[in-house]
């Protein structure tokens, strides 16, 4: 972030770091195999360094002050009375929230990390997201700057964020290649470096996805550095506004609601979702979800629970090497 802009010290010299970096692809041995003695290892797998890493990294660049969120949330327990549900927030200069929900050591191998950073809307800054679901043999995976603006249709937007990332989304191209097809709305949230996989659980993948995390985080915070604070109230009201039917996308149709509800019930359910996880998607903005998505209007006036309109689509990778869409988006 310019210091003159906004009071930070960020360094700048980090962006040209990782653009070396990020030069050759990863090639991860797999002899552990996922049904090897990378399976056995798997149990001992937990969430917990990507978030020490990711706060570190974060605190290492700016003043991490915690949010009340975390004080009102952190005493919050499963129902089994087993599995621990971790809640992490802060806030920063320049950043609205950053918030974490780490979920795990319930005895089914399930572990969950829902890390998140949402910049203040004077920034039109990607949102950095990573949502990271492991059962105990498979892993869903999205790690992504999820981009405040559609890229598929804003060729600026896309430019200015992702042109020099794209060899970051190319080295992890093939050690954790695309999961198929996708629930067809989420495309409109993602960049072109967007890791979605799934994998079947190994030491080896653990480590890969953590290699991920920290590149991406770090290509977050090196954007961060350079981030100007836009002064024109007009584009500001534009950038709340994306944040807001961003947040109100996620919150009414993220797929860790399920897993939720049987942790903690139906009602500490939603203020998660509403008062931590998607924070800001009762005080950024009054549109409501049929506002933003009218095609999921039932007749009766309520939202439509299927999770996606369109159907699931993109059974490969939709975007080529040097960022242009190339999905077909033809649904199941
Ligand atoms: C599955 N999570 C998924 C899938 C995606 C995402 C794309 C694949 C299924 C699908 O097509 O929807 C994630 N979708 C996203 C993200 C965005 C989006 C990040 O639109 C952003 C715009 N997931 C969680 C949490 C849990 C969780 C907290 O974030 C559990 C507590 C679970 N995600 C989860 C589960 C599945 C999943 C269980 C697989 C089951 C399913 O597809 O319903």
């Amino acid at each position: 972030m310019k210091s003159s802009a906004s009071g930070l010290s960020f360094s700048s010299t980090l962006l040209s770091a990782e653009k070396k970096e990020v030069a050759a692809p990863v090639r991860w041995s797999l002899a552990a195999g996922p049904a090897g003695r990378g399976l056995a290892k798997a149990c001992a797998f937990s969430y917990r360094k990507f978030v020490e890493f990711g706060l570190g990294e974060l605190g290492r660049r700016a003043h991490l002050i915690p949010s009340p969120l975390q004080g009102e949330f952190s005493s919050r327990k499963a129902l089994d009375g087993k599995t621990e549900m971790e809640f992490l927030a802060y806030k920063a200069p320049g950043i609205r929230l950053i918030r974490s929900l780490r979920i795990g050591g319930g005895g089914d191998g399930m572990q969950v990390l829902d890390f998140a950073i949402f910049p203040e809307p004077e920034y039109d800054l990607p949102i950095f997201c990573a949502n990271f679901f492991s059962a105990s043999n498979t892993n869903i995976v999205v790690l992504d700057l999820n981009p405040l603006h559609n890229v598929i249709e804003n060729d600026d937007y896309k430019e200015k964020y992702y042109h020099g990332l794209l060899p970051l989304g190319m080295k992890y191209a093939e050690a954790l290649p695309w999961g198929g097809k996708l629930t067809s709305e989420s495309l409109s949230f993602f960049s072109p470096i967007v890791i979605w996989t799934r994998f079947p659980s190994s030491k080896d993948m653990h480590e890969v996805l953590y290699s991920a995390f920290v590149d991406y985080l770090k290509a977050w915070v090196s954007l961060m550095d350079l981030a100007a604070r836009e002064v024109d109230l007009s584009v500001v009201v534009a950038h709340h506004k994306a944040q807001h039917r961003y947040l109100t996308w996620r919150a009414e149709k993220d797929p860790g609601h399920q897993v939720l509800r049987r942790l903690i019930g139906e009602a500490d359910t939603k203020t998660v979702i509403r008062r931590f996880l998607f924070d800001g998607v009762d005080s950024l903005g009054s549109k409501t979800f049929l506002d933003y998505f009218p095609e999921y209007q039932c007749k009766d006036g309520s939202i439509n629970e299927k999770r996606s309109m369109v159907g699931k689509s993109f059974a490969s990778r939709p975007w080529s090497p040097s960022g242009k869409f190339i999905g077909k988006g033809t649904a199941d």
